[in-house]
């Protein structure tokens, strides 16, 4: 077998193994020793690909291609730094359990280590942050059919789903000529090979609890409706972080983070009270709730499920984990002698914090206020991209509505690559981004698929000049370092930002300004609403200290 026969084969076998196997989309980035891997990608007649000259945003707009479209998703890079610039975004998937096929061509072995060209230590590259990692070097003379390549990709499909779900790295030595033989279609359709791996298994017999107790849906892959119609006629109250869709659903509670806030500052006593909690999924963004888990004593039961091997436990070490299946699971727990009172007054609670928000929140013109008004102002049917920092706060605190779905990059809560996540996402549903000016800053190279691919997407950017998380945090009473070190100021405008990516602008100083804006036409869009962040901080604790005095005057025994 000729050179670019085997390469031609093993290549072309290996892109379709990868269809086979789920794979559908593909981002790739420019280079040359990826030159086949590329070439096969774009000839295969199944598989979309994109091309995006930024590994960084390449490998970020691949991971918002699976949030909108829960299907693994690959992206191929050359050798040297641009393998390199993949790591943020693989880091997230690990942490974010998202199936994300990374494929890094590489050089032959005998080319490291002296001095080759766009040649480095390849192997292992991302070793903390894969499932599962394999080398091939595919134009190894002594190669003479696939069956390598094929048993390595259904290896690597056990973790593009299922309960070790995450990205998985192939290390790809192709020696030159790197120029496969375009003609072989025909290895586009063979005949079909792979065979599902199933890991999961079914928990017999019943979960017993007894008494008082909460439950805590954290985000999941997994969709919980099901188990929401169950759970909800157990009498325990359900509490839902905003990344889990089942916030929608009328029984479940979402303003956890004032209620906690509120049991942490004022009903300290009642952390002793309870007898059980049920954790489902990704941990809560709020730092109310976990420092509530944390805090509770150690006679209260935490049993915890996970969609996932990897089990999120965090704040607190849960007293059992249930893995896999998590609807199966969960429909096995009865509870014995529910506490009904709390029940109700729980929810009596959630409303009267609902109420005096939704009553009190137009006194303010902080970015509170602004996300309040946004949520109202957004499409039902759009989903929203929230930013780390306060964007992702804002909307847990002042989305009183629950009507949308809302994602984030909260694997590891990076401000880096949020723009090209959210507009992977955007290539498969109407999406609105609210950012911060410096995550905003930090991806601006990632506006640009939006032109390549034509994306559609709002894109809300509060610039309150600097990263206004920290005026929230201790050091913010440390004035001689504090600007410097944390607010980070830029002074910078975006306008031109839009226009050099081609998006509509507007530029919005307060709420008045949002009654012409129109969410709901699509287009590119960029609002730049100028915010503050001492009045940020302000607003947000005089609105917080309001509603805890309302909820004190309720007439309700917790
Ligand atoms: C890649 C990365 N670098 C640094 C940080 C630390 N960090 C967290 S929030 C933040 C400031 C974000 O500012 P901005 O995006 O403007 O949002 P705001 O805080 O104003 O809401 C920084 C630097 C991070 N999370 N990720």
């Amino acid at each position: 077998m000729n050179h670019k026969t085997r390469l031609t084969e093993q290549v072309f076998t290996m892109i379709d193994s990868l269809y086979e196997h789920g794979v559908d989309e593909i981002v790739i980035s420019p280079g040359s020793r990826s030159t086949p891997l590329a070439i096969a990608a774009e000839l295969h007649p199944k598989l979309k690909t994109y091309i995006h000259p930024d590994e960084r945003s390449a490998a970020f707009f691949a991971l918002g291609l699976y949030k909108g479209s829960r299907r693994p998703v690959a992206i191929i890079c050359t050798s040297g730094t641009a393998a390199a610039n993949y790591t943020p975004a693989v880091s997230e998937a690990k942490y974010a359990n998202v199936p994300l096929v990374v494929i890094t061509a590489d050089r032959p072995a005998e080319l490291r280590n002296i001095g080759a060209p766009q040649t480095m230590n390849q192997t292992h590259m991302y070793q903390n942050f894969v499932n599962y990692y394999y080398e091939l070097n595919v134009t190894n003379p002594e190669l003479n059919d696939t069956r390598e390549v094929e048993a390595v990709i259904n290896q690597a499909s056990q973790f593009l789903s299922g309960s070790e779900q995450g990205p998985v790295h192939l290390n790809v030595q192709i020696d030159e000529p790197l120029l496969p033989d375009l003609n072989r279609l025909d290895l586009f359709t063979r005949s079909t090979k792979h065979s599902d791996v199933i890991t999961e298994h079914r928990l017999d017999g019943k979960i017993e609890l007894s008494g008082r107790g909460l439950i805590l849906l954290g985000a999941t892959e997994v969709d919980l409706r099901e188990s929401v119609e169950y759970l909800s006629t157990l009498n325990v109250p359900i509490i839902a972080d905003s990344r889990q869709f089942v916030q929608k659903n009328e029984d479940v509670i979402t303003n956890h983070d004032l209620l906690f806030s509120y049991v942490l500052n004022h009903r300290e006593d009642l952390l002793e009270s309870f007898d059980f909690i049920i954790r489902v999924g990704d941990p809560f963004t709020s730092k109310s709730t976990n420092i509530f888990l944390k805090k509770l004593p150690e006679s209260t039961k935490q049993l915890y499920f996970s969609e996932f091997k990897d089990l999120k436990t965090f704040p607190t070490l849960p007293n059992e984990s249930f893995v896999g299946m998590v609807n199966s699971h969960l429909k096995q727990i009865v509870i014995d002698n529910a506490d009904h009172h709390f029940y109700d007054t729980t929810h009596k609670v959630n409303d009267a914090i609902t109420n005096t928000l939704n009553r009190l929140v137009t006194n303010y013109n902080d970015e509170g206020r602004f996300t309040f008004e946004l949520l109202n102002m957004i499409p039902e049917d759009q989903a929203i991209f929230v930013s780390n920092s306060m964007p992702v706060r804002d909307v847990e605190r002042y989305d009183t509505k629950n009507v949308h779905d809302i994602f984030a990059n909260r694997g590891v809560n990076g401000i880096d690559g949020v723009t090209s996540t959210a507009l992977g996402m955007a290539k498969h549903r109407n999406v609105t981004l609210i950012i911060g000016d410096l995550a905003f800053y930090h991806d601006m190279n990632g506006l640009l698929i939006s032109k390549l691919e034509d994306i559609n997407i709002n894109i809300i950017l509060f610039n309150n000049n600097g990263g206004g998380i920290f005026n929230f945090l201790p050091q913010y009473s440390e004035p001689s370092v504090f600007e410097r070190l944390f607010g980070t100021p830029m002074n910078m405008s975006f306008e031109h930002a839009a226009q050099l990516y081609q998006f509509d602008y507007s530029r919005i100083k307060d709420v008045d300004g949002l009654e012409h804006l129109d969410l709901s036409k699509p287009g590119r869009l960029i609002v730049e609403i100028i915010t503050d962040r001492t009045m940020n901080l302000e607003s947000h604790q005089s609105l917080k200290e309001k509603i805890f005095e309302a909820v004190s005057q309720l007439d309700v025994e917790l």
